[in-house]
């Protein structure tokens, strides 16, 4: 039995990730964590060493921000080098993604190869965003569904499962994305790789502590992302 590996990926979430290391290291999956720090001002990766005596948390320090893409991939290399980890879990920081769903994320991969948390396949299932934040998401994921094919009403997300196995298919160093588009990227890929999708429903609760990272520049990125997937001799 592999133990599984909970990639948090972090850009000044002092306040978030000194909560959610507990909670995560209590789960009855007993998972080990790896958190991926872009150099946080904040202290962030201080934080994280406290918790290193534990033996189950691990610091992958990068040594400036430079997008949450490149943070999953130096995340999904690092486990890749390590044997002993299966499945590969990412999660954001800010509590948006409730820990204990972790467990029932991980089960789900009884029944597939990616197993996602969706905050769109019984409704719409996101608390304390503006409406204008929603519609932004929502649309978003209206429109890649319409572009790409894939079949997920929510892959802008970034609460998942992966097998081992599901991830060894992917090119790590071919991945074109930066911010959230990573995210449809590597869920485009796979599924096109053969690996079956399902979709568990999430309550998405909007960040309590800390600042959103989100930017223009990384909405553009998505909407040019998603054609290039679906035609890449376009551009
Ligand atoms: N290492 C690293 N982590 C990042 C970067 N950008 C965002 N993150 C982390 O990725 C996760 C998701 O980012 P968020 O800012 O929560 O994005 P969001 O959930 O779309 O937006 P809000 O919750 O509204 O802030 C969080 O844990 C962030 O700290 C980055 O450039 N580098
Ligand atoms: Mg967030």
């Amino acid at each position: 039995m592999k133990t599984p590996l909970i990639i948090i990926p972090t850009y000044n979430e002092v306040e978030n990730i000194s909560r959610l290391i507990p909670v995560l290291l209590d789960l009855s999956v007993k998972p080990d964590v790896l958190v991926v720090d872009d150099n946080s001002p904040d202290g962030t990766g201080d934080v994280v060493l406290e918790f290193e005596s534990t033996g189950r948390v691990h610091l992958l320090s990068r040594p400036c921000k430079a997008g949450l893409g490149q943070a999953y991939i130096a995340g999904f290399k690092w486990a890749m080098d390590r044997d002993e980890f299966d499945p590969i879990v990412q999660m954001d920081a800010d509590f948006s993604h409730k820990p204990e769903k972790v467990v029932e994320l991980i089960d789900t991969l009884h029944e597939c190869d990616l197993a996602i948390g969706s905050r769109y396949c019984s409704g719409v299932n996101v608390v304390n965003w503006p409406l204008s934040r929603l519609l932004l998401s929502w649309f978003a994921n209206k429109y890649t569904k319409l572009i790409t094919g894939l079949p997920m009403e929510d892959a802008t997300g970034g609460f998942k499962a992966l097998k081992r196995e599901a991830l060894e298919k992917l090119d790590l160093n071919n991945i074109k994305s930066d911010g959230y588009s990573f995210q449809i990227e590597v869920s485009y890929k796979l599924f096109n790789s053969g690996c079956s999708i399902k979709e568990i429903p999430i309550i998405f609760v909007d960040r309590h502590a800390g600042t959103s990272k989100m930017t223009k520049s990384i909405v553009w990125e998505a909407v040019w992302m998603v054609w290039h997937l679906r035609f890449p001799w376009l551009f």
